[in-house]
């Protein structure tokens, strides 16, 4: 088995911190905030996520011992604003950081950050890479105290080179499925799939796991990604349209303009933007009626003006074009008024989709 290949310097399978006990439920709390480039991190996070096509050089938080350092992540992705905060995962109670072979992470008591990069050239391409990144993920998680998969970020070069089943992005489908060796009693997590506008050789997944399942949410209007037709690629891609986690946060996969199964408005960045709102405020009624909170049902179709002013909202928008930034901006102030957004440029993973966002709702319990 190839896990055995690997070096574990802190094999999960030997969890190396002590038993994880039982704890109350903590809220997922997660904000964007400015971070000092020449600062140290602040104290108490479980995991920080930095957009930028340059490398960033933080200084580390010297006062942390290496093994209670929050998992960090740079995402070469080119920033469109001026300013890009950073995605910060704020730890409950206790951080405990390693690796395990390839996978990178942190965890506190009751969720575990992780990240593996590989470079596509030492794996063989996109297809293979991938394949070895969700085999030794579906590992690490099977051993691990946070079993439940919840949200899933992949990034890596030109996801739309190549022609039909050759594009880069269904290669990468193809492996993901491959690697997970899925078992359909298994929920998919809530994912994005972006592609970065330059060159580093580099598959990035990291992902959010539980020690509690989450609840995966599907569109009704859309048809499921993992029932798409063999029109989109040899096989459906692996992912649920949300995650609910079991504190009643919401994890919006990234959402595009898509209904059924066919992208909408190729060339109209406007319908397309309206089309992925439409799909937005679905999911976000969704998760509603799953949660079953009855103050959300009274409360009807109102029922999204009212969640921003009580619950904060993260909002992530990938664009094809920078021009496009201006003009999603202005609507999004109109549409979400309360919600943070960070513009990044990326590559959707439709040629014909010109935008993509994802998103993280708290729970009503956890301030952002
Ligand atoms: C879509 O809805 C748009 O393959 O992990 C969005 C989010 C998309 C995640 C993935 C793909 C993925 O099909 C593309």
């Amino acid at each position: 088995m190839l896990v055995d290949d690997l070096s574990d310097e802190h094999p999960i399978r030997q969890w190396p911190h002590g038993d994880i006990g039982v704890h109350p439920q903590a809220p997922l709390r997660v904000q964007y905030r400015m971070l000092d480039a020449h600062a140290s991190l602040p104290p108490g996070l479980l995991a920080v996520v930095r957009f930028g096509a340059q490398p960033l050089s933080h200084g580390p938080p010297a006062a942390l011992p290496a093994a209670t350092l929050p998992l960090i992540v740079d995402v070469p992705l080119a920033s469109l604003q001026t300013s890009t905060p950073a995605e910060l995962w704020l730890a409950s109670g206790p951080v405990r950081s390693g690796h395990d072979g390839i996978v990178r992470y942190a965890h506190d008591d009751h969720f575990l950050f992780a990240a593996i990069e590989l470079d596509e050239r030492l794996h063989g391409g996109i297809r293979a890479a991938s394949t070895l990144a969700y085999a030794a993920i579906r590992r690490f998680q099977a051993r691990s105290p946070f079993p439940h998969l919840q949200r899933m970020w992949n990034y890596f070069d030109a996801i739309n080179e190549g022609a039909g089943d050759m594009e880069r992005y269904r290669q990468f489908c193809v492996g993901r499925v491959h690697g997970l060796d899925h078992d359909t009693a298994q929920r998919y997590p809530a994912a994005t799939a972006i592609g970065h506008q330059h060159t580093t050789h580099q598959l990035q997944v990291f992902w959010l796991a539980g020690r509690r399942p989450g609840t995966a949410i599907e569109n009704p209007r859309q048809v499921s990604a993992y029932r798409y037709p063999r029109a989109h690629g040899p096989v459906s891609p692996s992912f649920s349209r949300a995650t609910l986690t079991s504190d009643g946060a919401v994890l919006i996969s990234g959402t595009a303009s898509i209904v059924g199964h066919a992208s909408q408005h190729p060339g109209d960045p406007d319908a397309q933007l309206e089309e992925t709102l439409r799909n937005l405020a679905m999911l976000g009624a969704q998760a509603d009626n799953l949660a079953g909170d009855p103050a959300d049902s009274r409360a009807g179709n109102a029922a999204q003006d009212d969640h921003s002013s009580r619950r904060a909202e993260l909002l992530k928008i990938y664009v094809r074009e920078p021009a496009l930034i201006a003009p999603i901006a202005a609507r999004l102030k109109q549409t979400h008024p309360t919600s943070e957004t960070i513009f990044l440029a990326g590559d959707i993973c439709r040629r014909e989709l010109l935008l993509e966002i994802e998103g993280i709702r708290s729970s009503k319990t956890g301030s952002l």
